[in-house]
């Protein structure tokens, strides 16, 4: 993981192994920090490399926590109808969906008894292409089967 640094008022120094720090502190505090600091050096930054200190009071260096968020799931769901062959609804599986011939059985019979059924659960993208797949094979099969995706809460 990794902790990145929010940054909200202050000036660049030099700090320990040539890193730059942005705080806002105290100018007498940062004058003597400046003059600590081993300037010349081919690797580091110098003295000219950094804006004039402002004279603003307090340190102002705030980490923040890593923001990683899981992005937003959506389940496709193929549903019913009188038509399609089970068949069919099982080669769809299968081959969209990455089912063995088994668990495709399986959800096409759900879907058969039940009216829809969950084919998989993908970020908004995949859902999307995977519906749309469903669509265009089922369309060159003269089948009218449907699929349909929706946010996947609870
Ligand atoms: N009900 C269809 C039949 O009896 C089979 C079927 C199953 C159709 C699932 C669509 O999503 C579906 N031939």
């Amino acid at each position: 993981m990794v902790a990145t640094l929010k940054l909200i008022q202050g000036h660049w120094i030099l700090g320990p192994l040539g890193l730059r720090l942005f705080v806002d502190i105290k100018e007498s505090l940062l004058d003597d920090m400046y003059k600590h600091q081993r300037v010349g050096d081919s690797n580091r930054l110098s003295m000219s490399d950094f804006p004039e200190p402002l004279h603003d009071e307090s340190v102002a260096l705030e980490v923040s926590k890593p923001k990683l968020k899981r992005p937003p799931l959506y389940r496709v769901l193929l549903l019913n109808d009188d038509y399609t062959t089970m068949e069919f609804v099982i080669e769809v599986l299968k081959h969209i969906f990455g089912h063995s011939e088994e668990k495709a059985t399986q959800i096409m019979l759900h879907v058969h008894q039940k009216g829809a059924g969950i084919c998989g659960v993908y970020t908004r993208e995949i859902a999307e292409t995977k519906v749309e797949q469903v669509k265009q094979y089922a369309e060159s099969e003269k089948h009218p089967l449907q699929c349909t995706m929706e946010p996947d809460i609870d």
